[in-house]
């Protein structure tokens, strides 16, 4: 075998992507998890598609939250009437699950900062230098905010530091649809069994609404989410010495109605066999053959309030869009 040198990532990531790859790929049918999309380049492609007008779902939740921000925030940092608060008046701390850019959270910690003078906002992320990022533009651009970090995987685990402040957890972005329903059912447990009577979560979800505009946004005419999906290739090619050829795949975005989700895949234009050095593996691929990359599922309303209730939350209030596109729930720690 000739052994090929891997640049130097941490050896933790290093095994799970190697192991994630190994297994996606010799699995029929081949798919790869959507985790593998945000190294640097992949990051920048996805705040790039959160700019493209066929992308719905970024600026529908921004106006869902510029709307009704305030009454959000007063909402969670209301005392439940049965239960006392931890400290009076309740004091609210916003933790973020996944650090983004914050474009949208800045609303809500503006509501925070305007309602108690100052707001300590906890992003949690994998990624330190992501974090690192998001604590220095959020205490530069909003005065009155105190960011604390949090390293942490929280699809796995998910301890916070204890406090005396209420907390609102926000998961927005509609990253929940990202997980089967089986695993969004288990994070949800998982992220409220890290939580206190009275503390706060807000979902975000994407609703079904129709085709054409479900797939315009996974395929947007300036190929901005092609190039996400290829960039997948490019991260194996380089952190595990594959030979993908970027051209003979195609990116491809399909409705599945049944299962209400958008699927991203990769699809071989011709039959192939590539080779990925850093695994000491081979793999097939014939004319037409998908790499099943991503799901993004779509919820009918009720259906996220439902979920929250599943994992213990009682839901608070809905808002949602006029054209019916998107939903942000609020749920209560009973
Ligand atoms: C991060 N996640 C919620 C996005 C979504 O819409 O499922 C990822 C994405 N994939 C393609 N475009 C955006």
């Amino acid at each position: 075998m000739t052994t090929f040198p891997l640049p130097a990532i941490s050896s933790q990531i290093e095994h799970r992507l190697a192991s994630a790859v190994r297994e996606g790929l010799s699995s029929r049918p081949k798919r790869l998890p959507p985790w593998l999309f945000y190294d640097e380049a992949g990051s920048r492609l996805f705040d790039e598609i959160t700019e493209r007008p066929e992308y719905y779902l970024t600026r529908t939740e921004r106006g869902i939250l510029a709307a009704h921000g305030e009454r959000i925030i007063a909402l969670a940092a209301q005392a439940a009437a049965d239960r006392p608060a931890r400290n009076d008046p309740a004091r609210l701390r916003i933790t973020e699950l996944g650090a983004g850019s914050a474009d949208k959270t800045r609303l809500l910690l503006a509501a925070a900062v305007a309602r108690q003078g100052t707001v300590v906002y906890e992003p949690v992320d994998v990624s330190a230098s992501a974090l690192d990022a998001a604590r220095e533009r959020i205490e530069r651009e909003i005065a009155g905010v105190t960011v604390f970090p949090r390293v942490m995987d929280y699809s796995h685990q998910f301890e916070l530091a204890p406090t005396s402040d209420r907390r609102l957890v926000l998961y927005i972005g509609s990253s929940i649809g990202n997980f089967d329903p089986w695993q969004a059912a288990e994070l949800l447990r998982c992220i409220r069994s890290g939580l206190e009577p009275g503390d706060g979560f807000l979902l975000g979800v994407d609703l079904v609404k129709d085709e054409p505009t479900l797939l315009a946004a996974y395929d947007d005419v300036a190929g901005v989410t092609a190039d996400f999906n290829l960039n997948l290739l490019t991260r194996l090619n380089r952190e595990l010495g594959a030979n993908f050829d970027l051209d003979s795949f195609e990116h491809r975005a399909i409705w599945n109605a049944p299962e209400s989700r958008i699927e991203m895949h990769l699809e071989s234009r011709i039959a192939q066999r590539v080779w990925l050095n850093g695994l000491d593996l081979g793999v097939e691929f014939e004319a037409g053959e998908t790499i099943h990359t991503e799901n993004s599922y779509k919820y009918r309303p009720g259906q996220a309030e439902a979920m929250l209730a599943a994992a213990g939350f009682a839901p608070v209030e809905t808002w949602t869009d006029a054209q019916g596109w998107f939903s942000v729930c609020l749920g209560r720690v009973a």
